[in-house]
């Protein structure tokens, strides 16, 4: 009895052994990562960072999975960027906008009116412009795996169309984190009011701000046209998005594992830019069915040689990244 008991605590201890070293090495085998993303369901960017998990699952065999997180549940653009980057969280979609201040290579593409389209952009990004933009990023620990679209921004808001840039003088206007925003309005006379994308909404409700900017799909997705009915198209900034990876994580990778998720994340890349053209459409229609007040600006050179200071306090900062500023330019 005494001897069959050890013996079958014995067994249990070896079983329950073998159990724990499994699963440990099931733990080293199989990464989780969580992800990060703002947007709400049915956005583009949501429904291409789901599509991106599902292909970094198939692509590695299950060794890794991406749960992702979606409308901003698990904070603030900012805040989620920086987490990213020390590895708290391994990977997310973001605005190229508020990358800026940490990367100032990044910052370049929000110089207002660097690109002309979005098809410069495309082309600049494929380009050596590109190559630096993510070297930039990777020295402060970001992977730009891919890119997304993001439209052109251009101002809204809950007074009156906007023409020339006398029409922002004295306007409250939301930007997101990053100083260049702030000069671009501070240069067209308004007051800028840096705030978390999950705050505007009541903010332009409440008078708190004026108006805001963005593109089609975002002014249409959270209901700002519901607040701010005067859209005008200035198409100030033509910003990038990234799927960036924490770069230790990335660097832990097999070189199959790394090319499976830069496959992974290109190949939503391509969903995300043809459901993006697609709802650009219908989310101008929608809001201009609604009632939304919508002007072109025909002549933008005023808006454009309003932004020289911003241009120039970039410069100031950044001497060196002048050839960046102007390989961008002479993109053709
Ligand atoms: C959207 C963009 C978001 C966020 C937002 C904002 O167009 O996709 O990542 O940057 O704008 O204005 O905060």
């Amino acid at each position: 009895m005494f001897y069959r008991t050890i013996g079958a605590s014995r067994l249990l201890g070896a079983a329950v052994a073998a159990t724990v070293s499994l699963s440990a090495m099931a733990s080293v085998e199989a990464a989780e990562w969580r992800g990060w993303n703002i947007h709400k369901p049915g956005y583009p960017n949501t429904v291409a960072m789901d599509k991106f998990a599902d292909l970094v699952k198939e692509k590695t065999g299950g060794r890794i999975t991406v749960k992702m997180f979606h409308s901003g549940v698990l904070g603030s653009q900012p805040d989620a960027i920086e987490q990213v980057r020390i590895g708290g969280l391994e990977i997310g979609n973001f605005n190229l906008g508020p990358i800026g201040p940490i990367a100032p290579e990044a910052n370049v593409v929000s110089l207002p009116f660097i690109f002309k389209d979005m098809g410069h952009m495309h082309r600049a990004l494929d380009g050596k412009a590109g190559e630096e933009i993510s070297a930039g990023m990777a020295k402060k620990g970001l992977i730009a795996l891919a890119w997304y679209d993001s439209g052109a921004r251009s101002f809204y808001n809950s007074k009156k169309p906007i023409m020339t840039p006398a029409d922002v003088t004295g306007m409250k206007v939301r930007v997101m984190n990053n100083d260049l925003y702030s000069g671009m309005i501070a240069s067209l006379g308004g007051n800028p009011s840096p705030m978390a994308f999950s705050e505007v909404y009541q903010s332009l409700k409440t008078g708190v701000v004026d108006g805001a900017e963005n593109n089609w799909p975002s002014y249409e997705s959270t209901g700002h046209f519901e607040v701010a009915g005067y859209y005008s198209l200035s198409q100030h900034l033509i910003i990038p998005e990234c799927v960036c990876v924490n770069a230790k994580v990335y660097d832990g990778l097999s070189a199959a594992d790394q090319k499976a998720v830069k496959d992974a994340a290109r190949e939503s890349a391509v969903l995300q830019r043809a459901l993006w053209e697609k709802r650009a459409k219908s989310s101008r229609e929608k809001v201009l069915a609604s009632g939304v007040k919508f002007n072109e600006i025909p002549d933008k050179s005023a808006f454009q040689a309003a932004m020289k200071p911003v241009y120039d306090k970039y410069l100031a900062e950044n001497p060196s990244l002048k050839p960046l500023v102007e390989l961008i330019q002479n993109t053709k």
